[in-house]
């Protein structure tokens, strides 16, 4: 990533002739105007990384600094040294000198006490940082004002490094700082549904930014700078493939290839993983069966992971998705997902590798209610799998839908460490056109309360091992990354990669926060552009809840490419595939009962979650028709009865991202031309796709309730055959 120049500042020299006159008046004109524009030519490649408004921003009297003392021994200190030299050029006009010690004011001091014998005088207090944390703060040394940046490892240095930066990029003051910081979380990983063909699964910016082909020769540049924004934020893993995996990926040819990634990612502190097909041992290695309790697979894997390790010695592990959509596992052996597990669990062991195991499992036969199957067969294996195993659980117990309530699973396995899974792609919330930021999102997840133990047991505090003593934590995020030259396929889908970093490093931080963190970086700090973008994420994926079928409910999306409205769906292999089965609308009412009169699903929580679940009065009416099915004459808490709150809601949708567009438009002219320009154009697409999903989901809804319209509500525009018949065989991001 190139950090943009400052603007303006060389020197003119006055002309003698008139047409140097000209020349030289117009030269001034246009630096003067380059002063004050906003910069211009941004395409998005930075990402938070900009390292240029806020220097454009900072005051001539706002301290500077001067010299950096950072060790350049290895790989991860000469990536710190350079981050911290590009940043400073960019956001103080210049680069502070290389130096040996401190002999002015504005030194900046980064590394362990172990690298750098001028922070090892410091005796600073560094043991609770543990082994990425870092302590960043303001002190005097020799006389003169100085910032230490400590930690104990290199990777704490980094991330100290990312934090000071994002502190002068934020516009923070840096002349008293006092900072410690330390992840909550131990894996926070970046899992990416890439196949090897660079098609992406669920993938909406472009391609696999994975050129596999031309790996391990080719290293793209690009390489590495995904690795700077993953440091940034603090992600220290990345699974490279699909969970939909091709064994291919665990032959010799392609493990060169991996571990020429690891080999870049490296001094970024970023493993690498890969997700296993668990049939590998049949399709790559000639055996008869995948069964996990038979030796030779046993030796198989083992084998395997040695050659793995021989490659690429700090190997993550393995991702792992089995019995789930037709993927194979261990029962097609008759075997347990503990027993498919420890299989990997065992291979990995020796050399410190973990295994990821995926709760999104369904089995081939219809269920009678999906929402409760993770929990049904995991619940049982509570204590059975080995100690370097996690088992990765959505974030709801159905599939990244807009609004789902949180996963039964977290608090219901205190044995086995849990490791939550978010999809940072949107698959479900526009693709990457719409704007709707996650943060919002996460953060309802993470702080749901699942009383097993009493108030105040969160999901976070399952994630983070406190409530229930794991040592083993971590949180996954489908990635949403792409070769798209912006990365993710829009600006604004920037922050939810951004988000979801900064949740795993710490599940506590508020999202509006973080959306401020993150606009001050990637839009700058001017305050009449910070809180209107700041105010349209934090409304927007409510926004979205609303236009695509709030109150509830949820998989209303289309068939198989999940482009638009389809709450008509129905038919096909699985009744649990289309979106009747979900909304179970009839003339008299809508919604799912999983109620303890219906499916029961409301019974996996903790009593005190399932009594509020379980009562239609008392549920939020957000969860409404997840929980229960219910009249359309319903009173709602508005006055309104169900089917007009309903389309209330649809509308309000609509009419949010229609307030979007217009404070986005009232922004002109303090962003630069090039964003602006592709937001407006993704948030026009926004608006007609969201009055297109209120208008067909009326049409389809009506259809069904039978209901009148109310006065001010408009009928759709087309008939409900219309809607239906709408085709896009060529949608992004479907299944191959
Ligand atoms: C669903 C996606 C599908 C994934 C699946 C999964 O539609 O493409 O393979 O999740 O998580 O949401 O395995």
């Amino acid at each position: 990533m190139k950090a943009a120049g400052m603007p303006g500042r060389r020197a003119h020299a006055r002309p003698r002739t008139a047409r140097g006159w000209f020349r030289w008046a117009t030269s001034i004109a246009l630096s003067v105007c380059a002063a004050v524009a906003p910069a211009a030519a941004e395409d998005g490649y930075d990402l938070w990384l900009r390292y240029a408004q806020a220097g454009a921003e900072r005051s001539a009297q706002a301290p500077r600094f001067e010299q950096l003392l950072a060790a350049d021994a290895t790989p991860a200190q000469r990536a710190i040294r350079d981050e911290l030299l590009r940043g400073l050029r960019g956001l103080q006009g210049r680069a502070p000198a290389l130096a040996e010690r401190v002999d002015r004011a504005g030194a900046l001091l980064v590394g362990t006490p172990h690298a750098l014998p001028a922070i090892e005088r410091l005796r600073l207090d560094l043991h609770d940082l543990g082994d990425e944390g870092y302590l960043i703060r303001s002190l005097r040394i020799d006389g003169h004002p100085a910032t230490v940046v400590a930690a104990n490892t290199d990777a704490g240095a980094l991330y100290g490094a990312f934090a000071l930066l994002r502190a002068l990029q934020t516009g923070q003051d840096i002349a008293a700082l006092d900072l410690r910081d330390a992840p909550r979380l131990r894996h926070r990983v970046l899992n990416h549904w890439d196949d090897l063909d660079r098609h992406v699964e669920r993938g909406y910016a472009g391609q696999s930014i994975w050129d596999w082909h031309r790996l391990p020769g080719w290293i793209d540049p690009r390489y590495t700078d995904y690795a700077r924004a993953n440091a940034s934020i603090g992600i220290n893993g990345t699974v490279l493939n699909n969970v939909n995996a091709d064994a291919q990926v665990l032959t010799p040819m392609y493990l060169e290839k991996v571990a020429a990634l690891a080999d870049t990612f490296r001094p970024w502190g970023i493993r690498v993983y890969l997700s296993a097909r668990f049939s590998a041992p049949i399709e790559i290695g000639g055996l008869a069966t995948a069964d996990p309790l038979d030796p030779a697979v046993r030796r198989w894997w083992r084998a395997k992971a040695d050659e793995i390790y021989a490659a690429i010695p700090d190997f993550g592990g393995f991702l792992v998705k089995a019995n789930s959509e037709g993927q194979p596992g261990p029962q097609d052996y008759g075997r347990t997902h503990a027993d498919g597990a420890n299989l990997l669990a065992d291979a990995l062991a020796p050399h410190g590798g973990i295994v990821m195991w995926r709760a999104f499992v369904y089995s081939d036969e219809e269920p009678e209610d999906r929402a409760k199957q993770a929990y049904n067969e995991f619940v049982p294996l509570d204590g059975a799998f080995r100690d370097n195993v996690m088992v990765q659980v959505k974030n709801g117990p159905i599939d990244f839908q807009p609004r789902e309530p949180f996963h039964p699973l977290f608090g219901a396995m205190p044995r086995t460490p849990l490791m939550m899974e978010f999809q940072i792609t949107k698959e479900y919330l526009g693709f990457s056109t719409h704007l709707a930021y996650l943060g919002t999102l996460y953060e309802e997840v993470l702080r749901a309360d699942t009383h097993v133990q009493g108030e105040g047991a969160t999901v976070a505090r399952v994630l983070d091992g406190s409530l229930h003593g794991q040592a083993l934590t971590g949180m996954a995020g489908v990635a949403n990354i792409g070769s798209d030259r912006n990365w993710s396929g829009s600006h604004f889908d920037q922050a939810n990669w951004y988000a979801y970093g900064r949740l795993a490093w710490n599940p506590g931080l508020p999202a509006r926060a973080i959306a401020e963190e993150w606009t001050r970086m990637t839009f700058g700090n001017d305050p009449a552009v910070v809180a209107p973008i700041v105010g349209m994420m934090m409304a927007s994926r409510e926004a979205v809840v609303d236009y695509t079928g709030a109150l509830g409910l949820h998989h209303l999306m289309a068939r198989g490419h999940h482009y638009g409205p389809g709450p008509w769906v129905e038919g096909g292999p699985r009744a649990d595939w289309t979106s009747v089965y979900f909304h179970r609308a009839t003339r008299d009412g809508i919604g799912f009962d999983r109620s303890r009169r219906g499916s029961d699903a409301v019974s996996q929580y903790a009593p005190a979650v399932a009594e509020v679940f379980d009562d239609p009065d008392r549920v939020p009416e957000e969860l409404l028709l997840w929980f229960h099915h219910v009249s359309w004459d319903r009173p709602m808490a508005s006055g309104r009865t169900l089917w007009e709150e309903l389309l209330h809601r649809y509308d309000r949708g609509v009419a949010s991202v229609r307030a979007m567009r217009a404070t986005w438009a009232g922004l002109a002219g303090r962003i630069d031309p090039e964003r602006h320009a592709q937001v407006a154009a993704f948030l026009a697409i926004q608006e007609q796709e969201a009055q297109w999903w209120r208008d067909a989901s009326i049409a389809y809804f009506q259809s069904i309730s039978g209901r009148p319209l109310p006065p001010g509500v408009a009928p759709p525009p087309h008939p409900l055959a219309y809607y239906q018949s709408l085709a896009f065989p060529h949608a992004p991001g479907d299944t191959q």
